[in-house]
């Protein structure tokens, strides 16, 4: 196992932790009604598993084991993302025109570097990974291209790493803000991403692991695409014939979300494209 591999799962979950307090915690105001409501089902649906399951106490014992560990492991939003983001983000988009979004996960930064189209992503000069070029429009739902659409960018390395997650990656690795041109065309550099197991070694390996499932998600670019007076899409867009497309640990998979590549005819990469289509605000 090399050094990058072993120091994920610790590493990972407390940078995530620090992202979200940092950029999500300070909004998330909740009524009185609404915490009684969900708080009440959601212990409802925990006592109901007790009763009908009949759990014993070294089964309890192993859950209150298990959930202080996640804490210790910074790994709150690595569960969440993981486990329940896909039912939020089906219900907070079920009636958006438009190109699917789906889940954002744990590893989005905002600020990433702005670039004009066409761009190259912050990469290494040895950026291990197979050159790929991703491109397309971005217009609204009745065709209008929309001249200076942000297209931010981010995704793991060919190992399966995310900058600001993983150490000796370099700072905005592999994330960019790609700014389309007039006509709403954008085109950016990148390198396929890798497939990406959830880090093994802390909670959420350990509960994947004790239940005999797998931590694969399929390879994926995470994008979040805007317009001024258009609404954001968070997406991620994957890869035909990758074997986890079928059974993400995550859940996000959507059949309109699938990329195609193919081989440039310049012999030096791959290409694909993918227009967006936004809703309006
Ligand atoms: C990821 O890269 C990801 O996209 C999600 C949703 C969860 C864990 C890691
Ligand atoms: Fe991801």
């Amino acid at each position: 196992m090399s050094v990058e591999t072993t120091a994920t799962a610790a590493a990972s979950g407390a940078n995530a932790t620090e992202r979200f307090r940092s950029d999500k915690s300070a909004a998330a105001e909740v009524s009185t009604e609404r915490v009684n409501a969900l708080a009440s089902r959601v212990v409802k649906a925990l006592v109901d598993t007790v009763m009908e399951e009949k759990v014993s106490y070294d089964e309890y014992n192993a859950l209150k084991s298990w959930l202080i560990k996640v804490g210790e492991d910074g790994e709150w939003p690595l569960f969440l993302d993981v486990w329940i983001e896909h039912a939020v983000e089906e219900v907070a988009n079920a009636d958006r025109e438009g190109s699917k979004g789906t889940i954002e996960g744990p590893y989005y930064v905002p600020g990433s570097p702005v670039l004009e189209t066409p761009a190259t992503l912050p990469m290494r000069d040895d950026e291990p990974g197979r050159p790929l070029l991703f491109q397309g429009r971005v217009t609204g739902v009745n065709g209008e291209p929309l001249a200076g659409a942000s297209v931010e960018i981010w995704h793991a390395d060919d190992l399966g790493f995310y900058s600001q997650f993983a150490p000796d990656v370099p700072e905005w690795n592999l994330r960019g803000t790609v700014i389309a041109d007039s006509e709403g065309v954008y085109q950016v550099n990148t390198v396929q991403p890798a497939p990406y197991q959830i880090p093994t070694d802390g909670a959420c390996g350990q509960l994947i692991a004790s239940a005999g499932w797998h931590a694969w998600r399929p390879a994926h670019l995470h994008l979040k695409v805007s317009a001024p007076g258009y609404q954001l899409i968070t997406t991620q867009l994957y890869f035909t014939a990758d074997e986890h497309l079928s059974d993400d640990i995550a859940s996000a998979v959507k059949p309109e979300l699938v990329l195609e590549p193919k081989d440039k005819a310049d012999g030096t990469g791959r290409e694909v494209s993918y227009d967006f289509v936004l809703a309006s605000a």
